[in-house]
């Protein structure tokens, strides 16, 4: 049983050389100068190869960042965007409507009081010029009458012509105040309101400062004019402009 291993052993080497001499053969139908037998020496080193595909190894760290880059330019422009809805009313508009409000009802209560005051001249019947004249039927001391009338943005009824004084008269039907004094120069009769008399309806004899002390007047129930006392109480009339 020794035997055979070897047998194989020497049959394979006789094969092997039977395939080398048949190499050897072919060989020379295509190469008349390659000897057989003997390798022959290196060739020379080959063209530079083309520079290959990256590698498959490991990547480095990465670096750290780099410095800032200056900046770019501006850009043009956008397109305007959509209009917006319409926003709420603002006080500016709200104002201005309370304003036109408030005119409305100034120029309807103008109206209403000069209806009113057509309504008064024509019930007191009397109306001169551009004056109005009225009475509360009290009799008071004279500066309480100017007291009065100023109060109610008036003045103590003064006669300037006959027919103011006219007026005056009709509305008093009894004895009243106007507004002349010489209380400043005895004798210089002057309005209260300021200017020396220009119209009079002095009755007889008078003024005559009786008992030195009579420096205001008031018109008479016949329309005439007495110099007086200031003090003694006579029937309030103011005068308004009408
Ligand atoms: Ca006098
Ligand atoms: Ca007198």
């Amino acid at each position: 049983m020794a035997l055979l291993p070897s047998l194989l052993v020497l049959l394979l080497y006789v094969g092997a050389s039977s395939s080398e001499s048949k190499i050897c053969e072919d060989t020379l139908k295509t190469c008349s100068v390659i000897a057989c037998g003997t390798p022959g020496r290196d060739g020379r080193d080959g063209l530079k190869g083309e520079k290959g595909e990256p590698g498959q190894g490991l990547r480095g760290l990465q670096g750290p960042p780099g410095k800032l880059g200056p900046p770019g330019n501006v850009g043009a422009p956008g397109s305007p965007g959509l209009r917006g809805q319409k926003g709420d009313r603002g006080d500016s508009s709200a104002a201005e409507a309370k304003l036109v409000n408030l005119e409305t009802e100034i120029r309807t209560l103008k109206s209403e009081l000069e209806h009113i005051k057509k309504l008064q001249a024509f019930s007191l019947g009397k109306k001169s010029g551009k004056k109005l004249f009225m009475t509360n039927g009290e009799k008071m001391p004279f500066s309480k009458v100017k007291a009065l009338c100023t109060e109610l943005r008036g003045t103590v009824a003064t006669p300037r012509n006959a027919e103011e004084n006219k007026a005056i008269q009709d509305v008093a039907k009894d004895n009243a105040f106007i507004g002349i004094t010489d209380e400043i120069t005895e004798g210089q009769f002057k309005y209260v309101t300021g200017g020396t008399l220009t119209y009079s309806n002095w009755k007889k004899d008078e003024p005559n400062n009786y008992g030195g002390g009579e420096d205001c007047a008031i018109i008479l129930k016949e329309g005439i004019w007495n110099d007086i006392s200031c003090n003694t109480p006579f029937l309030a009339v103011c005068e308004f402009p009408a």
